[in-house]
C-alpha cells in the first residue's frame, strides 16, 4: 500500500473478507485489543483516520486516535460504540444493516417453532435412544390460535412479521411510533401490547431506551400460555424476572438468541426446561456474515474516496 494511502485501524476481530478488502486499500494497523493507549505509539495513533471494529469502543480509545474520522462497526446493532461521543466530535460511525434482515427473520421463526414444539428437546430424545422404547410426549404448547406481539417494528422487525402472516397468525406491534405502511395492530406501550398477545417477539435495539423494558409486569401480562422469544439485544431483558417467570409458570416457555452478559449464560437460565438459548447466531452463516463484512469495508473505501458514508448510524 503506498504512504499516502489512509491508516485503518483494526482493534481484535475482524472477518477475514473485510481485512483483505481493506488491506487492498488502506494502510492497516492491527491491534489484539482496544487498549490503543497501551498497544500504540502516539505517532502510529494520530495516522489513524478510519476503525474497522466488532469490539466496544468507548471515549478513552476515541480519545487516543486525535485524527479518527469514521469508525465502520460490524453488525446492524451499534450499542457497543460510544455514537454519540463519536459524533460530538464529528466522526461517522457506521452498522451494516439490511444485508442480514432475512437471514435474523429465518433464526427468530425457527426459534419460535423450536421453543413452542420443543424441537431441541425431540432430537435430544432421539440421540438418546429413547424412541426405540416410547414415543416423544405431546407438545403441552402449539402456534395454532395465537397472537404474536413484536417489539419493534424495524427493518428486521418487518421480515418477521411476514413469516408470521404465512404461519397464519395475526400480529400486533409495539414501537415509539406507528410505522407507516403497517397494517398491523399498533399498540402505544409495551404492557398494553402484552396484554393483547400470547406471543412476544423482541427485536429492538439495546440502548438505554429499551434496557430491561422487558420486566416483570410485561412478562406477566402475556400470560401463563406466554412465549417469549428475543433476537434483538440481551439488555433489553430483566434477565431476573424472566428466569423468575419461567419457573413460576408466569409465561410457558421462551428462546433467547442474545442475553445480556454473552457468553455468561446465568446457572438459573440453564437450569429452566423451558427456556432455550442460542449462542447469538441470528446472522451467523458464512454467506451473510461475508456480506456483512463487504459493507463494512465498503463504508470506510467510500467514506475515503468520496467523503460519503453508505451506512452511516442515524
Ligand atoms: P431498526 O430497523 O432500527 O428497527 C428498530 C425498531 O425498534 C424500530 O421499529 C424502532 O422504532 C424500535 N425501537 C427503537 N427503540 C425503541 C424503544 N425505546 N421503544 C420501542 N421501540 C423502539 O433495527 P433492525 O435493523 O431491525 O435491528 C434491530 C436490532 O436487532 C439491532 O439493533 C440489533 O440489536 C438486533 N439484531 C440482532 C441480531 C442477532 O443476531 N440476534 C442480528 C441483527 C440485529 P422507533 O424508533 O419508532 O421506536
Ligand atoms: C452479529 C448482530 O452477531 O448485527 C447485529 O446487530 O447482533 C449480529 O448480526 C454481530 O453484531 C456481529 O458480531
Amino acid at each position: 500500500m503506498s504512504n499516502s494511502a489512509p491508516t485503518v485501524l483494526i482493534p481484535g476481530w475482524m472477518h477475514d473478507h473485510a481485512r483483505c478488502l481493506l488491506g487492498t486499500h488502506f494502510n492497516l494497523v492491527e491491534t489484539p485489543d482496544c487498549d490503543v493507549h497501551a498497544r500504540l505509539p502516539q505517532e502510529i495513533r494520530a495516522s489513524i483516520r478510519g476503525v474497522a471494529c466488532r469490539t466496544r469502543i468507548d471515549r478513552q480509545f476515541i480519545d487516543a486516535l486525535p485524527n479518527l474520522e469514521i469508525i465502520a462497526s460490524y453488525g446492524v446493532g451499534y450499542d457497543a460504540v460510544d455514537a454519540a461521543y463519536a459524533r460530538s466530535k464529528n466522526i461517522v460511525v457506521t452498522n451494516t444493516p439490511d444485508v442480514l434482515n432475512e437471514e435474523v427473520a429465518d433464526l427468530t421463526l425457527g426459534l419460535l417453532i423450536s421453543v413452542v414444539r420443543e424441537i431441541p428437546k425431540a432430537h435430544a430424545f432421539v440421540r438418546e435412544g429413547r424412541w426405540k422404547t416410547s414415543e416423544y410426549p405431546l407438545s403441552r404448547l402449539t402456534l395454532r390460535n395465537r397472537k404474536v406481539g413484536i417489539y419493534g417494528m424495524g427493518r428486521i422487525g418487518r421480515c418477521i412479521a411476514r413469516r408470521i402472516e404465512a404461519c397464519g397468525l395475526p400480529i400486533a406491534y409495539y414501537s415509539r411510533r406507528p410505522v407507516t405502511g403497517v397494517v398491523y395492530d399498533y399498540f402505544p406501550s409495551l404492557l398494553e401490547l402484552a396484554h393483547a398477545v400470547d406471543v412476544l417477539i423482541a427485536i429492538v435495539p439495546g440502548n438505554p431506551s429499551t434496557a430491561k423494558t422487558v420486566n416483570a409486569d410485561v412478562l406477566s401480562a402475556l400470560g401463563p400460555e406466554g412465549v417469549f422469544i428475543n433476537v434483538g439485544r440481551g439488555t433489553v431483558v430483566d434477565e431476573g424476572a424472566l428466569i423468575e417467570a419461567l419457573r413460576t409458570g408466569t409465561i410457558a416457555a421462551a428462546g433467547l438468541d442474545v442475553i445480556a452478559d454473552e457468553p455468561n449464560v446465568p446457572n438459573d437460565m440453564l437450569a429452566l426446561d423451558n427456556l432455550t438459548i442460542l449462542p447469538h447466531i441470528g446472522s451467523a452463516s458464512v454467506a451473510i456474515r461475508t456480506a456483512m463484512a463487504d459493507l463494512l469495508a465498503r463504508n470506510l473505501i467510500a467514506w475515503f474516496q468520496s467523503g460519503t458514508a453508505i451506512t452511516p448510524v442515524p
